[in-house]
């Protein structure tokens, strides 16, 4: 039952992505109010919020609907509970650099630990349209076009991804790193190319195909980091750990964090369980 509603909330996700993603354009303006983690949000944050609110809680089986946007949960009827960070990178917009959309699907009422998920998956909004999807220990890609009709098509691109060999790295908040990240980064740097973006689902991505670590660390000013526990990092490190990576708050796997609060931020490590295991040793 539980994978019907799953296919569903993809099925609803791919549908919208094309219209998120041509919407930007009238969009890219601060909106003058802040997120519930006092971030500026800007029009678009606010728009794809409500347009994936809309489609996702429509859904029969979905029980519960949270977004990074919003402070409260949404209960919707009886079934999963669905996390979203609707335009991740949204601070990319103004200069047409890469944003994704996050989603989370747990098995159990938010907050909690994201060994709950029973899918993730996340959109590029790059070059191509593709998603990535976790589900059932097996992690595919897909591309979403509009035909000629401007009807959606998703096709399988490739199937049973496994993370590559390590190649690149991306470590976020660098301006407020503590001097053990400092050390830690230079040694990183001696091995592997420097790739960062500023989108978390973009700097994952080629990570994912790529190999190597990303991370969004501990700062000097914000001892959690920057990224959310059930909007960002657990369906993220779902999607990497099925795809035979590892992920890490420098103790644990990310998916065993206990959740207590919607909001709440933890640092964060993915990539390659080599890379992951010297992170936690390091930390
Ligand atoms: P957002 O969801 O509000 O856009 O914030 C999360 C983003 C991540 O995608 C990215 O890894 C990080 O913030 C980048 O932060 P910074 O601008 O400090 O590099
Ligand atoms: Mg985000």
């Amino acid at each position: 039952m539980s994978g019907e509603t799953v296919q569903e909330v993809f099925e609803a996700v791919c549908r919208v992505a094309p219209h998120i993603s041509s919407g930007l354009l009238k969009r890219r303006e601060y909106v003058g109010e802040e997120n519930p983690s006092d971030e500026k949000q800007l029009e678009a944050d606010v728009w794809a919020n409500e347009f994936l609110k809309e489609e996702i809680t429509s859904i029969k089986g979905v029980g519960q609907f949270a977004s990074e946007e919003e402070k409260h949960v949404t209960e919707c009827g009886d079934g999963v509970s669905v996390a979203i960070d609707p335009l991740d990178g949204s601070s990319n917009i103004p200069t047409n650099n890469l944003v994704g959309t996050i989603v989370g699907i747990y098995d159990e009422e938010l907050p909690c630990k994201g060994r709950n998920l029973i899918s993730a998956f996340y959109v590029v909004y790059g070059p191509l349209m593709t998603l990535v999807k976790a589900e059932g220990g097996q992690v595919n890609e897909y591309v979403i076009e509009k035909d000629r009709k401007d009807q959606v098509e998703i096709h399988l691109a490739s199937e049973d991804i496994e993370i590559s060999e390590p190649g690149v790295y991306g470590i976020g908040g660098n301006k407020n790193w503590t001097d053990e990240m400092r050390e830690f980064e230079s040694g990183i740097s001696q091995e592997l190319k420097l790739r960062y973006g500023g989108a978390l689902v973009g700097d994952v991505n080629q990570v994912i195909h790529q190999g190597g670590l990303f991370s969004y660390p501990d700062r000097t000013d914000a001892p959690e980091g920057k990224l959310r526990l059930l909007f960002e990092c657990n369906p993220i490190a779902y999607i990497v750990e099925n795809a035979g990576g590892a992920s890490t708050d420098t103790d644990r796997s990310i998916m065993d964090i206990e959740a207590e609060e919607l909001h709440q931020r933890t640092p964060f490590f993915v990539g390659n369980e080599e890379l992951v295991d010297r992170a936690e040793e390091r930390f």
